[in-house]
């Protein structure tokens, strides 16, 4: 029987960030069911039953203990399996610095992000319109943090300092969906972001999932 199950969906952003942490540590053992997003599944009794918000990804051991909010799962997974994606508990400023990064690219990143990935790639799955000025200013506002991060990039190699770290990986879903919605200069246009995010996608167990992503997507659509 696996460790425990992920309930998660293709193309979930969310559902990736806790895939990806998974992949980098190198654990295997785990059961991927899908909710279904399309059909709604994500809102059934039995999926608000482990998320009360109705949302994915969610893990859930045999054991009982479940656990949702993607960020949470990566945090728990790294410390339960040690993986070396987070600094010491023992070293308290490496702690803060980390806690300072992770609610860095939540609210000034992952905000402005999630909204242009909704309002251009999202809504139009759905086959409704873009609300332009949405979109105007979350771009005026991921501009101003892309260009904050590219000075702190120039200072260290990683967002959360010198090492690579779950804080990395918080940030590739939302990239590659800013790269799918024609936002690619935001990285491109900005050498310290673009040499960062090659480090990132050129480790080698994120290279290996993202590509079978990409084929499994590919195969999908013929
Ligand atoms: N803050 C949550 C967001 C979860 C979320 O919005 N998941 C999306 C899929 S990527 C979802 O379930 N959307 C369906 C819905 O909101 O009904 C997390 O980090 O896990």
């Amino acid at each position: 029987m696996p460790a425990f199950t992920l309930y998660g969906f293709h193309g979930s952003t969310n559902s990736d960030r806790v895939r990806l942490t998974l992949a980098e540590g190198g654990f295997t053992d785990y059961e991927l069911v899908l909710v279904n997003l399309h059909r709604g599944e994500q809102k059934s009794e039995e999926n608000l039953k482990r998320n009360p918000w109705g949302k994915i990804p969610v893990i859930a051991f045999p054991e009982g203990f479940t656990l949702y909010e993607s960020r949470a799962i990566c945090k728990y997974l790294a410390k339960k399996y040690s993986f070396p994606l987070l600094p010491p508990d023992s070293d308290i400023e490496a702690t803060a610095l980390f806690d300072q990064a992770q609610s860095t690219e939540t609210l000034y990143f992952a905000e402005p992000a999630g909204k242009i990935a909704f309002e251009k790639f999202v809504k139009r799955l759905l086959g409704l319109p873009c609300n332009d000025a949405v979109v105007s200013d979350a771009v005026r506002s991921i501009e101003v943090f892309f260009d904050v991060a590219e000075r702190l990039l120039q200072q260290n190699e990683y967002m959360a300092g010198k090492d690579f770290t779950l804080v990395d990986i918080y940030y590739i879903p939302l990239i590659q969906r800013l790269f799918a919605c024609g936002y690619g200069d935001f990285i491109l246009g900005r050498e310290a972001i673009s040499a960062w995010w090659d480090r990132c996608v050129n480790r080698p167990a994120i290279q290996k999932m993202l590509a079978a992503d990409k084929g499994a997507a590919v195969a999908a659509r013929n």
